[in-house]
C-alpha cells in the first residue's frame, strides 16, 4: 500500500472512531436526560460510519483490503451540555485538518481519483462545522435556562 493510500486506510478508522467518540457524547446527553441531543450525536455517529463506509468502498475499488486498527477509549465527561458540543466543534477541526493534508498528498501524488474522492469531505466539512458552531452558538444564548434547553433539545431530537 503506498502512503497515500496508507493515510486513507487511517482516515477510515479515524471515522470510525469519531463515531466512537459522538457515540459517547449520546450516552452522556442520555445520563442527563437530554434526549434530543442524545438523539442528535447518535445520529452524528451513524453518519460518521457512512464516512468510512464511503473510504472502505473506494479502497475496495482500487484495490486495497482496508485494514481496521484498535479504537481509543472515547472521553466520557464533558463537562456541561456546551461543552460537549465545543468538543465536538474542535474535533470537527481536526477531522478537517486531516482532510485537507490527504488533499495536499493526493495532488503531490497526482492522483486524481483520491482528489476527487476528498472533494466530498471537504464540502462535507464546511457543513459540519457550520452546523456545530451554529448550535455552539444557539445554546450559548440559551445559558442556564432549562426552559430553553429543554425546547433545544426538543429541536435537535427532531433532526
Ligand atoms: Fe464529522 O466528519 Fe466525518 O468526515
Amino acid at each position: 500500500m503506498g502512503k497515500l493510500l496508507k493515510k486513507l486506510n487511517e482516515q477510515y478508522n479515524f471515522e470510525i472512531s469519531s463515531g466512537y467518540i459522538y457515540y459517547s457524547m449520546a450516552n452522556y446527553m442520555k445520563d442527563k436526560g437530554m434526549d434530543g441531543f442524545a438523539h442528535f450525536f447518535n445520529k452524528q455517529a451513524e453518519e460518521e460510519f457512512e464516512h468510512a463506509e464511503k473510504l472502505r468502498q473506494f479502497l475496495f475499488e482500487v484495490d486495497v483490503r482496508p485494514e481496521l486498527e484498535s479504537i481509543e477509549k472515547p472521553q466520557v465527561e464533558f463537562g456541561n451540555f456546551t461543552e460537549t458540543f465545543k468538543t465536538a466543534y474542535e474535533h470537527e477541526q481536526e477531522v478537517t485538518r486531516r482532510i485537507n493534508e490527504l488533499v495536499d498528498l493526493a495532488a503531490e501524488e497526482k492522483d486524481h481519483r483520491v482528489t476527487s474522492l476528498l472533494q466530498w469531505y471537504v464540502d462535507e466539512q464546511v457543513e459540519e462545522e457550520d452546523n456545530f458552531r451554529g448550535i455552539i452558538e444557539r445554546l450559548e444564548r440559551i445559558g442556564e435556562s432549562w426552559a430553553g434547553l429543554y425546547i433545544y433539545d426538543g429541536e435537535l431530537g427532531r433532526r
